[in-house]
């Protein structure tokens, strides 16, 4: 079946899907006239975002018809980072990067050559398809995606054996809500919508977290925690579960293993104890532990902002344990959530041909450590190929990263819709097209559809999707390989041939094109046969013991990094998707400035009001932010959002002062376990 693009239809509604890095990837309606994007709303056909869309994305159109946006290949002209370039053509753009390669590939081999990705679209094609092939066919440095949730995604499935969670849609039934390091009201909006629903059947919401933001408000219940002490608040619960009898002996026997080890292992875990290291009063963990005991069709939302310190693997591992002491999983609306795009995994090894590298030893470099990786690895990396992300920005030990990029022996090119702080460096720029404009098929990490994009509109100016490029470098390469002539349909049909995943069930091409909105075929007995070792929830984890780890959950408070006062927790925002709408104008505009959140005791003691402008630095970097004076953070933690671009006369880059060692699991990053010193500037 062809499918009926709606690029020739100048007029009209046309449904879509939201490409960006976020859990809820809605449905939307595009409107089209005279061929131009107008309107971007939510589909309210989509059977779990109904209609509903955030503000980011309400005001797409305004990111896609940018003036700043890039319509052209560019060279530079001018110094690294300085941002001067002239345009040049795909076929020059192509020959310079190949030829440069291929040199490169003969004089220091292909490892010499890395690419630099995440999903700034995700969108399975132009996120991790050709891309994978052509650089597994190179065999260039392999890159360790692990920015996002790799410490907590690991832990997880030491528990759960993989990114197996409870389905969003039950989660009306649900009656009690652990939302525990998540700021869902900006990053997972329908999980709220959903949650308001079963709040008029009288659920209650609990926010753990170390900022009353917009979600603590939100919370019936909010409870401050110390950061990357929440291993141990999981560990007191589970030492009251057990002491006060609200276990469920027959669930554990059946479907898990190590319970008898753990009762033993949490007698240490004493409300005191706990107290003591996570802030939390005692009489709170008590009355948590109790409700939690107590309420059956109990969820706890695991989010990504607790698993990004030293410590975040095995605290997500422990956290993940909860639901099995209590037999949730089997209560509708009850379990536990991290990420669930587990159900729909479809074939990579087809879409992403790994076995080329069969034979090699390829050198793999965590994306966490970009800065020392460009300025230490020994034999050099020589040629970056970056594309869907902007580590200027958003990779941690920023001053390094930029440092790393000044290297004038290093060729980089970037692929983005724009000049983004990362493409000041390069040496060649190629215009992205936007999600709108490609073919591709998405598979969420939170709810359980799939969904194809059909192009809407044409490439803006002539800008190409991330596959073409890639087919397009292989050809320079002279890589003759079929696979890279493989159509984004073709490609949709071998990603979809994958009887290994049994809840992909029927999807079928043609299903996709017909019909928007595909759901995997998950049952809440999933949890009968995990893929951990011994079948069973894994409560002790012999794994974990084989690599040296502590095989039952168990607290290992993050590293003391200097004796700087406070420990910095520099999140996300509202506005943007991490540093994506930070170049544009509407989403500033409705973000306004940086803050940082700091207590009133912290900011009488260190002569600081509300509102003045303070230096944040450790030995890493400096930043300028206007401070928020209250009591939304604990003494001793201050809180920034957002992932700002330095102006003139502001420094508002907070990666400059995060750390870039790796968290305890999956080579995560540990953005949040970075200390700082604030004091305050004359404005
Ligand atoms: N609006 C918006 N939506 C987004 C994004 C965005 O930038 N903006 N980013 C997208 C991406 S890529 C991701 S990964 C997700 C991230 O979304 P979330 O899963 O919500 O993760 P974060 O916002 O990083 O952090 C969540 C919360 O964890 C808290 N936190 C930090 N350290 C600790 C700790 O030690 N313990 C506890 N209990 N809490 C802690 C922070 O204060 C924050 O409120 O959101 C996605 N959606
Ligand atoms: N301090 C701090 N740092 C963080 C975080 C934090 O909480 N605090 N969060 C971390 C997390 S969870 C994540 S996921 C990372 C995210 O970091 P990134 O993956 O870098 O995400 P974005 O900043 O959104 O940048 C994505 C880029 O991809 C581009 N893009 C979009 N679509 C396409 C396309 O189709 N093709 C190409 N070639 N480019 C495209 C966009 O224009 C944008 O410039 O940041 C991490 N950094
Ligand atoms: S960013 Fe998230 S909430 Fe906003 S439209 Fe996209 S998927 Fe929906
Ligand atoms: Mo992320």
């Amino acid at each position: 079946m062809a499918m009926k693009t709606y690029v020739d239809q100048p007029n009209g509604v046309f449904p879509s899907v939201c490409s960006l890095d976020c859990p809820d990837q809605c449905g939307l309606l595009v409107h089209k006239q005279d061929g131009k994007i107008v309107k971007v709303e939510g589909d309210p056909n989509h059977p779990v975002t109904q209609g509903s869309i955030c503000n980011k994305v309400r005001n797409m159109a305004e990111r896609i018809y940018d003036t700043k946006r890039l319509t052209q290949p560019l060279k530079r002209v001018g110094a690294k980072g300085e941002g001067k370039f002239e345009p040049i053509t795909w076929e020059e753009a192509i020959q310079t990067i190949t030829s440069h390669w291929k040199q490169l590939i003969r004089e220091h081999g292909p490892e010499s050559i890395l690419p630099y990705s995440f999903y700034g679209n995700m969108g399975r094609l132009n996120a991790e398809t050709m891309d994978y092939r052509l650089f597994h066919r190179m065999g260039a440095s392999l890159l360790d995606r692990a920015i996002c949730n790799a410490a907590g995604g690991v832990g997880y499935n030491y528990t759960m054996g993989a990114n197996y969670g409870t389905d969003p849609e039950e989660t009306v039934h649900t009656k009690l809500f652990l939302m525990w390091g998540i700021n869902a009201v900006s990053t997972n909006m329908h999980q709220v919508m959903l949650a308001e629903k079963a709040r008029k059947n009288g659920a209650k919401i609990v926010v753990i977290d170390v900022h009353k933001n917009q979600t603590g408000r939100w919370a019936d219940w909010f409870i401050p925690i110390l950061p990357g002490t929440d291993t141990a608040l999981a560990l007191g619960l589970m030492h009251i579960l057990f002491a006060e009898n609200m276990v469920n002996e027959e669930f554990m026997e059946k479907y898990t293993v190590g319970h008898e080890e753990l009762r033993e292992h949490v007698k240490q875990y004493d409300p005191q104890t706990v107290s003591s290291i996570t802030g939390v009063p005692a009489d709170d963990i008590y009355r948590l532990a109790r409700m939690y005991g107590q309420t059956s069709g109990s969820l706890v939302r695991i989010g990504n902002g607790l698993q990004h310190h030293d410590n975040g693997g095995m605290c997500v591992r422990t956290i993940a344990c909860l639901p099995a002491l209590t037999g949730q999983w089997l209560v509708q609306g009850g379990g536990a959530m991290k990420g669930n795009k587990g159900f729909l995994e479809h074939n990579k090894q087809a879409l992403q041909r790994p076995d080329l590298l069969a034979n090699k030893k390829t050198r793999r470099v965590n994306m966490n450590v970009i800065g020392s990786a460009l300025l230490e690895l020994d034999p050099p990396i020589r040629s970056m190929f970056v594309y869907g992300c902007n580590p200027a920005l958003v990779a941690p030990e920023g001053n390094k990263v930029k440092k790393g990029l000044l290297r004038e022996d290093l060729f980089t090119v970037v692929h983005d819709l724009f000049l983004t702080e990362t493409a000041a460096y390069a040496d060649i720029v190629l215009p992205a097209t936007s999600a709108f404009e490609n073919t591709d098929f998405y598979t969420s990490y939170w709810h359980h559809y799939m969904q194809l994009q059909k192009p809407v509109i044409a490439p803006y100016g002539e800008s190409k999707s991330n596959v073409e490029v890639f087919r397009l470098l292989a050809k320079g390469m002279g890589y003759e390989d079929e696979m890279f002539d493989d159509s984004e349909e073709e490609l949709i049909r071998q990603a979809l041939d994958y009887p290994a995943n049994p809840f992909l069930g029927s999807i079928t091409y043609e299903d996709l094109v017909e019909k928007n909105y595909r759901k995997a075929a998950v049952t809440p007995n999933f949890i009968e046969k995990l893929p951990t070792p011994s079948g069973k929830i894994e409560l002790y984890s012999k794994q974990l013991e084989k690599l040296g780890y502590p095989a039952l959950p168990t607290y290992t408070p993050i590293p003391v990094e200097s004796d700087l006062p406070f420990l910095y927790v520099p999140g996300p925002n509202h506005n943007f998707l991490n540093s994506t709408f930070s170049n544009n104008a509407k989403h500033v505009k409705l973000e306004k400035f940086p803050r940082l959140f700091m207590n009133t005791a912290d900011a009488e003691a260190s002569g600081i009001a509300d509102g003045d402008l303070v230096r944040v630095w450790n030995d890493r970097g400096e930043c300028e932010l206007t401070v928020s004076v209250g009591e939304t953070v604990l003494t001793g933690v201050v809180v920034s959002q957002g992932l700002w671009a330095d102006q003139p006369g502001a420094k508002h880059h907070v990666n400059a002062l995060t750390p870039d060692r790796i968290a305890d699991m999956g080579g995560g990053a540990t953005f949040f376990s970075g200390r700082v010193n604030v004091e305050k500037l004359a404005r």
